[in-house]
């Protein structure tokens, strides 16, 4: 019988609740739940592809093996019992540290992942572990950690009430908003522009930029310098507005210090923005009741992006905005990751506690920047990467400088990709194991409701039972842990628990967190219960943010200016060397694409090439580049050849690319769509340039170099003219 679920996309940040026609055991339309009181009927061109993946021949199920003949097919346990074996082997042979692991992006859409991962892990012990955060969020996990004592604790903009929204390094209106969760943002950016204004500052005019009151173009990696003019300008003007803060917060003075320094000409300078422009922006922040300065990637994933991070904060401190109704504010979700059983989170030890083996960098909340990866693959001696679990990743091609790992991963004595395919990661894995897609999952976003611009929460169950011989990511994950401790010997009181764990699964283990939650029937008969979640499928409204912050702080204290973020301003004050020359790449998102994957969907990929790069018809006249016509592209670790765009919506200078593709390599187990394999920008990035403080990578401003691939040529009388909007992308 044909029939109606109600589920919800996990395919970005925003989680839209969906309807899912189901006929047998097909997928037959998808489309917007508008009873959602959150996103309200809203989804994006992505949600068709929950069905794509869904039905997708090429998806595994199940595991394979690698042979000296190629790829087979390996029964579970066998594959269990071997992977377990050899890792126990490696570990003891070669320290704990020797098998490491790497967490992709889709692991935290997953509520098995994240209840259950963190306990094989835990048990496989390894210093080096990494994950996406750190070429993503971790500078604002880090400013999070240091002001506020819990890294999850990240502030998002209450953007339902804000008069004033000043964007900085993010494109909402195609990444559905990160770190700002917010179904339907398009909608509520619109609302923003109807009760006041929506300005973004970006290096190239994005379709959330033309959707806005105004854009300014900002040369890449200087964010930094633009919040030092920003702070400057506002405690010039008047005293800081930190409101019911100002008793619980230390550090102003260092604050002002630092803002006395700054010199707006120096300001202007770097970033190329107008000073007129920062002092107004600064003062409407100020003088705007209701204003929220939000930045994201864009200004997170550069040179300077731990400072940046902090320095969002503090901007929306001085200007009356952090812990505001319409400013950056936090969240109470019913499910709290920050003390998931109920208990008061503590400040503790999370930062630096060990470094890298080859570089020394710190360690964030347990794990390493994943840009350390290939020289702790490549470089012998004590505590070497020997094997890699690979979980819902692909740095092959999300990682910065995926191509020299491209050509390491090769070397190891084990490598296990946990996947729905087998990418260019998974590749060189000698196991590959086949999980459940997301619709054939019980879903709950333990993630993304605490980074919600609203309190929601909406429980989905499972709208179709797993195919093949797929297993869930968290059986996976148990199933992992149980074969090492028996290859171990012993651990017979974990082995117990784990067959408690398994007994309960998810969706109950949820439920247990759901009651102990701030918002529990624990706390009260009006509550929030998995059983409340399931007799209201569309979700459950649970209000706008209220100003929490200090009650959600583990510190006694707010710590306004922690010490390394000083320390290091004051590096960045005292340089007065020249700015980056030549010209700086940065990245691009486009809307039927989700990082490396989605592109063997041909609805997803459909029309012109998505993967090509941008260029100013300034740049372009002086390197002989033309639409349509190929550039090499060269960066200090490597080179690749693209397809050129030209288009004045880039700021001269700068040219953008977008990252996750470069498929089309040999031996991967998908078939690229509308045979667009695209290059990897990660083949440019540079392993080496992180930001000092957190060690997230580099992904924006990365200085390139230009040439044409064939011999210049006259622009041909179909190539549209150069400052004709691009059509068709994104
Ligand atoms: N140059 C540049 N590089 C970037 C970025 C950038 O802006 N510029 N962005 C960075 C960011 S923000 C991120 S988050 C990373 C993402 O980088 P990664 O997390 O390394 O890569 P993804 O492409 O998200 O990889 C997803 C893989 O997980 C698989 N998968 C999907 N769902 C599941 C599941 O439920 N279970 C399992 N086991 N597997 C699943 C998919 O098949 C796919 O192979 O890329 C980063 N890389
Ligand atoms: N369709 C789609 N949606 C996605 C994803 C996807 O791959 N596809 N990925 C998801 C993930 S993993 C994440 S983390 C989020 C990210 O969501 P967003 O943070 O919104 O990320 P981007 O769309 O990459 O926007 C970054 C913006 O920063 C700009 N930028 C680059 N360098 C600089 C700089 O130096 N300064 C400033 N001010 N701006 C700069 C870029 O031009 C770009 O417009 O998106 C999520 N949503
Ligand atoms: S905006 Fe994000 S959550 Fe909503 S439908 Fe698109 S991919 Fe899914
Ligand atoms: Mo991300």
């Amino acid at each position: 019988m044909p029939h109606t679920a109600l589920y919800t996309c996990s395919l970005c940040e925003a989680m839209c609740g969906i309807e899912v026609q189901v006929d047998g055991d097909r997928i037959t339309s998808i489309q917007g739940d508008p009873d959602d009181p959150f996103s309200r009927g809203h989804i994006c061109p992505k949600a068709v592809a929950l069905a794509d993946l869904q039905h997708d021949p090429d998806r595994l199920r199940h595991p394979i093996k690698r042979t000296p003949g190629g790829w087979e097919p390996v029964g579970w346990d066998e594959a269990l019992d071997d992977i377990a074996a050899r890792i126990h082997r490696l570990q003891q042979e070669h320290g704990p540290d020797s098998v490491a692991s790497y967490l992709g992006n889709p692991n935290v859409h997953n509520l098995g992942s994240m209840l259950f991962i963190p306990e094989l892990l835990r048990t496989i012990r390894s210093r080096n572990r990494f994950s996406a955060t750190s070429l993503d969020q971790l500078p604002h996990m880090l400013a999070a950690y240091l002001m506020f004592g819990h890294e999850l604790l990240m502030p998002v903009p209450d953007l339902d009430r804000s008069d004033l929204v000043v964007i900085l390094g993010g494109n909402p209106i195609v990444s559905g908003g990160s770190i700002m969760t917010a179904g339907g943002v398009r909608r509520r950016l619109d609302a923003v522009r109807r009760r006041g204004q929506v300005v973004v500052i970006d290096p190239r005019r994005t379709e959330t930029a033309r959707r806005a009151d105004a854009h300014h173009f900002i040369r890449p990696g200087t964010d930094v310098w633009l919040l030092l003019g920003l702070l400057r300008c506002s405690l010039e003007v008047g005293p800081p507005l930190l409101g019911h803060l100002a008793e619980h917060v230390d550090g102003l003075e260092l604050v002002s210090a630092i803002a006395g320094r700054v010199e707006l000409a120096e300001v202007a300078r770097r970033t190329g923005l107008e000073p007129s422009v920062i002092q107004q922006l600064a003062i409407a922040l100020r003088d705007t009741e209701r204003a929220v300065l939000y930045g994201r990637l864009g200004a997170c994933a550069q040179r300077h992006g731990g400072v940046a991070g902090w320095l969002l904060n503090v901007v929306n401190a001085v200007t009356g905005n952090l812990d505001q109704h319409g400013g950056l504010m936090v969240t109470l979700p019913a499910f709290d990751p920050l003390s998931p059983w109920g208990r008061r989170p503590k400040v503790r030890e999370r930062f630096g506690r060990w470094h890298s083996r080859v570089r020394s960098l710190p360690e964030l909340a347990g794990e390493l920047p994943v840009s350390v990866l290939p020289e702790e693959i490549e470089t012998p001696g004590p505590g070497q990467i020997q094997g890699l679990l690979v979980w819902a990743g692909n740095p092959v091609l999300t990682s910065s400088g995926g191509g020299r790992l491209d050509a390491l991963l090769g070397q190891l004595r084990l490598c296990v990709a946990v996947d729905l395919y087998l990418n260019e990661t998974a590749r060189h894995a000698h196991y590959v194991l086949p999980a459940v897609p997301p619709l054939s999952r019980d879903h709950y976003d333990v993630a993304f409701n605490l980074l919600a611009v609203r309190d929601t929460a909406r429980f989905a169950p499972a709208v179709l039972p797993a195919d093949g011989q797929t297993r869930h990511d968290w059986q996976i994950a148990l199933d992992l842990t149980d074969r090492l401790l028996q290859a171990r010997g012993g651990g017979l009181r974990q082995r117990a628990r784990l067959a408690v764990l398994r007994r309960l699964g998810p969706t109950r283990l949820l439920a247990a967190g759901l009651r102990a939650g701030p918002r529990g029937l624990r706390r009260g008969a009006a509550g929030i219960s998995l059983r409340r979640l399931r007799a209201q499928p569309h979700g459950l409204d649970l209000g706008p943010l209220q100003p929490r912050l200090l009650a959600r702080s583990p510190r006694e204290r707010l710590q306004l200016a922690p010490e390394i973020f000083v320390a290091e301003t004051e590096r960045i004050l005292a340089d007065r060397g020249p700015s980056p020359e030549g010209l700086l790449l940065i990245g691009r998102r486009t809307l039927r694409s989700a990082n490396s994957w989605l592109h063997n969907s041909p609805r997803m990929v459909k029309g012109p090439p998505r993967c090509t790069l941008l260029v100013h018809p300034q740049d372009a006249q002086a390197h002989g580049l033309v639409s349509a016509g190929r550039a090499r592209v060269r960066s200090r670790v490597g080179e690749i050849e693209v397809v050129v765009r030209v288009s004045d919506e880039i700021m001269p200078g700068v040219v953008s690319l977008p990252h996750g593709w470069g498929h089309g390599r040999e031996g991967v187990g998908w078939q690229i769509a509308s045979a667009q394999p695209g290059a990897s920008v990660n083949d440019l990035t540079d392993p080496q340039a992180i930001d000092p403080l957190s060690g997230n990578a580099v992904l924006n401003g990365v200085p390139v170099t230009l040439s044409p691939v064939d011999p210049p040529v006259e622009a041909r009388a179909e190539d549209p003219p150069a400052s004709e909007p691009a059509g068709g992308h994104g």
